[in-house]
């Protein structure tokens, strides 16, 4: 029977090949790729965010738990982006400037990527030039900004307000999403949509997929 706890401790322990091996015989079991993600690499990341924040671990624990993270989420991304159809829309997604967090943002390109979107992941720290860049470049349907921190989350608000003035929100629209970020701020910031979570974001983006459609010729 697969162990999802033995997942999340391992996680939190940032035994990356121990986390590698059980998520990969959860998936050899028939547990479901979600389920693993939820009940076992979230809530294990969910415990060293806490113990991050009361002190008991550091920088240096947190990053073998990413680097854990990822060594799992491996396992599910062929899973998460297995499609196989034409792109329905592309969406350019990036973590924003200042904030290098990317698991979960990472996580919400693969989730996009296997409910038909092409993504152009820019991956942290990005500039608005290279939002821009790559909006001129890829005309994207959607442009998705995450931020794990409450120091960068009023870059999304700067980035939204320079994207509107120079035209580019005219064709496009814009969701965000992170731990700190709410439905509030998305309303307040100007964003279009937010997700609470890689799913929500397909749910959300696929919507305003169907409102850049209908004033767009399709992709
Ligand atoms: Co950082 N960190 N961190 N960190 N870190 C947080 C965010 C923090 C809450 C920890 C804490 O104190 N409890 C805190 C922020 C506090 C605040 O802002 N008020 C914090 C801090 C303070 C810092 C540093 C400043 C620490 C320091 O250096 N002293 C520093 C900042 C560096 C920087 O960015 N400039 C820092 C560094 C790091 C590491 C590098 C060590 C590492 C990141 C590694 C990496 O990403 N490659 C790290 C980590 C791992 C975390 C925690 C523990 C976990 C984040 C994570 O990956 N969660 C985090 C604690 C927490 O969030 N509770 C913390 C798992 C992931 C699946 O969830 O990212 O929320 P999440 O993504 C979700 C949703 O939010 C949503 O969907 C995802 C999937 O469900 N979502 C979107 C995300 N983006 C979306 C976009 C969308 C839609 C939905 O549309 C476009």
């Amino acid at each position: 029977m697969a162990d999802l706890g033995a997942i999340a401790a391992a996680l939190i322990d940032g035994k990356h090949e121990t986390v590698s091996e059980l998520v990969r015989a959860a998936l050899d079991e028939g547990v479901a790729a979600e389920v693993i993600l939820e009940e076992g690499l979230i809530a294990g990341m969910k415990v060293v965010g806490e113990r991050f924040r009361d002190n008991i671990i550091f920088v240096p624990e947190v990053l073998v738990a990413a680097r854990a993270m990822k060594a799992g989420l491996a396992h599910l991304e062929p899973i998460f982006a297995a499609c196989g159809i034409e792109p329905v829309g592309r969406l350019v997604i990036g973590t924003v400037k200042g904030d290098i967090h990317d698991i979960g943002k990472n996580l919400v390109g693969m989730m996009m990527r296997g409910a038909g979107f092409e993504v152009i992941d820019l991956g942290v720290n990005t500039s608005l030039q290279k939002f821009i860049a790559a909006i001129e470049e890829h005309k994207p349907h959607l442009l998705g900004m995450s931020a794990l921190l409450t120091t960068t989350m009023p870059q999304m608000k700067k980035n939204i307000d320079e994207l509107r003035e120079k035209g580019y929100l005219e064709h496009m629209k814009v969701m965000v999403g992170g731990a700190p970020v709410g439905r509030e701020w998305a309303a307040k910031i100007g964003a279009d949509g937010y997700g609470k979570d890689a799913s929500e974001a397909v749910q959300v983006g696929l919507a305003l997929l169907e409102q850049v459609k209908a004033g767009l010729p399709a992709p």
